[in-house]
């Protein structure tokens, strides 16, 4: 139908972020996602429905077209390999900051610098660009622990307050880029859904500058 709308949310921080703007766009979920097993929700409004995936997922779907509009964060865009999608709106929740980081002592100058990342690709166009050659090791999460087991000289991760790092004997070192959430459009859905979600654009754009 083409007047349905599907969107797609990670749980956590985003959908706790993006529950206000959606409220004043006039949605409101059914269910939390948090308490709930399903992974399609639906709201106040029947022709609008949430899909609940993993933060790093939510790219593909939009891409796809399998949601018509999602919520993301910068360091996941920047990751995602493709150019299916629309990035209208900066909306400014769930921000942080992409730092490179290593051990408070620093580090035996010695071979190729190793880096351990979930960011691989964004990790090898950062070093690409300065001209240095380093190797990239792929991690799932907890990257502050590398460098501690000698995996890793340093790590690129996102930092908010700085604590984790700190508390794992590391320091912020390098800053790659300043992340916050976006909002993001399959490009089918923004031709044949034109009005309904440029609309849809149009409050989330207003509750950010209310929030802001
Ligand atoms: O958790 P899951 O594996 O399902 O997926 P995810 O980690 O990708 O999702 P989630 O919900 O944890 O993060 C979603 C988005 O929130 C990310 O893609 C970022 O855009 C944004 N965001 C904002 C953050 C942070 N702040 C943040 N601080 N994501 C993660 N962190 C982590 C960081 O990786 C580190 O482990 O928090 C720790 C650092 O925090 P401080 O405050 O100790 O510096
Ligand atoms: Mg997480």
């Amino acid at each position: 139908m083409t007047d349905t709308l599907t969107i797609a949310l990670s749980k956590g921080r985003i959908f706790k972020d993006t529950l206000p703007l959606l409220a004043h766009a006039g949605i409101h979920p059914v269910d939390d996602p948090e308490t709930s097993r399903k992974l399609i929700l639906d709201t106040n409004l029947p022709e609008v429905k949430l899909v609940i995936i993993r933060a790093a997922d939510v790219p593909t779907y939009v891409e796809y077209g399998a949601a018509d509009l999602g919520v993301a964060g910068k360091d996941v865009l920047m990751e995602h390999d493709g150019d299916g999608l629309y990035e209208p709106l900066d909306l400014d929740i769930a921000r942080c900051r992409m730092m490179v980081a290593g051990p408070r002592e620093g580090r035996a100058p010695r071979r190729r610098l190793r880096i351990a990342t979930k960011y691989v690709n964004t990790t090898r166009r950062y070093y690409a660009a300065r001209g240095e050659q380093v190797e990239v090791i792929k991690l799932y999460g907890s990257m502050e622990l590398a460098p501690l087991v000698g995996l890793a000289d340093l790590i690129v991760d996102l930092v908010d307050t700085g604590n984790t790092l700190k508390a794992n004997g590391l320091v912020p070192l390098e800053h790659i880029a300043d992340i916050s959430s976006r909002l993001v459009v399959n490009k089918a859905s923004m031709k044949m859904k034109h009005a309904r979600v440029k609309a849809f654009i149009q409050r989330l754009a207003e509750a950010v500058a209310a929030a802001g």
